[in-house]
């Protein structure tokens, strides 16, 4: 067999990747032509690639690597539990320690009466498995009849035939045949975009009861459940405006449909708190758990349900699951990722040094000449592009064309930050510490400045 390695010269890997690789989300055909980047190595918040670069991660990956990179004890879990016991399923009257101590740890640490986790290896199929268990609890409560799932327009639940549906994006909802029935989509909290000449608290307000609005279009007696992310992240980091989650929570209560919240990339300390529902004190009866939960040293996600939704699903058998679910070293690299992040004190680092420091120096941001708004909760953060200051300004033409410009500079300048459309995003390791920081920001600030500089000379810095 031919041996492929870090060693081979990146042209060669290349030319493999193109020919073989079918890359998610990605144009495959220009990428092969262009050459993907190559990452070989990562410690902490640094990434090497097959050209020696040193790249400093905003990313976590893809808003994963909680712990950051290379932590032995991590592989050592995984080592320890592929001795002992590399697979079992948990499907026929069977268990095993790994999924026994890490359904029970996460029972802990998610608030309220979150008291039941079924597994899933990522964080679509979780939703999955929330879309069929929501129904199948109506069902079971003599209300089959309450089927339908509202979701919002540009919120990010996964690309599965479940999870794009239940997202609102309409890249994926264009290809194969997407959203399925019985899930509908309303407005987004996107005050920046969409709030016009509301104050971000009635316009927050007037998007919450776009929740009411459409409950009572359908009936409510035919309304399921709401599922929504605290901050929407893929959607570019939309912080909701303080009216908004009082309001859903609210209306949820009034008329007695469950609560989803979607906490794949909010969960685990991101926003400065275990969890989003936390730090926007919202009462969720299932909350979607994936990335942080094994900082994506092994793929594995999960639903978290409520007393009350687990009992009654339980009253019968539930024909759902994973050859997967519960895989036994993917829980027990979980179980010392949460033993990290607890031990280490990582959240409480959030709360009181990296998102303290980061604040300050993102919000300098605001006063570069392409920077309309900075945004940040815990470790999660965006800012928007814009041609013309302090008007909330949109860019004439293509959506997006600068937010790539401004991401390509980004990767010159060794720093990872994602556009989405004219957003730019991050959302580092949360071990990050006040030096890196300084760095993420620095290169950040020089990628911004040369994106200023080629987005003029393009012709492209118009409003629309
Ligand atoms: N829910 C949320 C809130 C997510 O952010 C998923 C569910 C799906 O998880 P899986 O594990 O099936 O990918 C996600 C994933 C991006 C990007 O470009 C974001 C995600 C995934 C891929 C790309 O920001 N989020």
């Amino acid at each position: 067999m031919r041996q492929i390695t870090n060693h081979m010269p990146t042209a060669e890997l290349q030319a493999l990747d193109a020919a073989h690789h079918m890359h998610p989300f990605t144009a495959n055909t220009a990428l092969g032509k262009k050459g993907a980047r190559i990452i070989t190595r990562a410690n902490g918040v640094w990434l090497n690639d097959s050209e020696g670069n040193t790249i400093i991660d905003g990313m976590a990956g893809l808003w994963c690597v909680n712990i950051g990179y290379g932590r032995k004890d991590m592989a050592a879990a995984a080592a320890r539990q592929m001795e002992e016991l590399p697979y079992y399923n948990t499907f026929f009257q069977t268990s095993h320690v790994p999924a026994i101590a890490l359904a029970a740890r996460i029972a802990e640490l998610t608030p309220g009466d979150l008291n039941h986790v079924f597994f899933a290896c990522s964080g679509s199929e979780a939703n999955d498995t929330n879309l069929r268990m929501v129904r199948q609890y109506w069902a079971l409560k003599g209300q089959p009849e309450r089927s339908i799932v509202i979701a919002r327009k540009n919120g990010y639940h996964g690309s599965t035939m479940g999870g794009g549906s239940l997202g609102g994006m309409t890249a994926i909802h264009e290809q194969g045949g997407l959203p399925i029935p019985g899930i509908v989509h309303i407005d987004q909290p996107h005050w920046y975009a969409e709030g016009g000449d509301m104050t971000p608290e009635a316009f927050g307000l007037q998007r919450a009861r776009a929740l009411e609005d459409k409950i009572l279009e359908l009936g409510a007696d035919r309304v399921a459940a709401f599922i929504a992310e605290p901050i929407q992240g893929a959607g570019g980091v939309i912080v909701p405006p303080s009216t908004y989650w009082p309001e859903i929570q609210r209306i949820v209560d009034k008329y007695g449909i469950l609560l989803i919240a979607d906490e794949v990339i909010t969960g685990f300390g991101r926003t400065g708190n275990w969890f989003g529902c936390q730090t926007f004190n919202i009462r969720p009866h299932i909350m979607t758990i994936a990335k942080g939960l094994s900082s994506g040293y092994a793929p594995i996600g999960g639903s978290v349900v409520c007393d009350e939704v687990a009992n009654t699903i339980g009253g019968s058998e539930f024909a759902h699951g994973y050859t997967y679910s519960g895989h036994p070293v993917a829980a027990a690299v979980a179980l010392e990722n949460l033993r990290i992040l607890e031990e280490e004190q990582i959240v409480e680092h959030v709360r009181d040094v990296a998102h303290p420091y980061l604040a300050e120096r993102w919000h300098a941001l605001a006063d570069h000449p392409l920077v309309g708004e900075t945004k940040l909760v815990g470790l999660m953060g965006s800012l928007a592009l814009t041609p013309v200051k302090g008007e909330r300004a949109r860019f004439a033409g293509e959506q997006g064309a600068a937010g790539f410009i401004t991401r390509e500079r980004c990767f010159a300048n060794n720093v990872i930050m994602r556009h989405v459309y004219d957003r730019m995003i991050i959302s580092p390791p949360l071990v990050i510490t006040p030096d890196e920081i300084d760095i993420l920001i620095e290169r950040a600030t020089k990628a911004l400045d040369e994106a200023y500089v080629k987005i003029k000379a393009e012709g492209l810095l118009q409003k629309a």
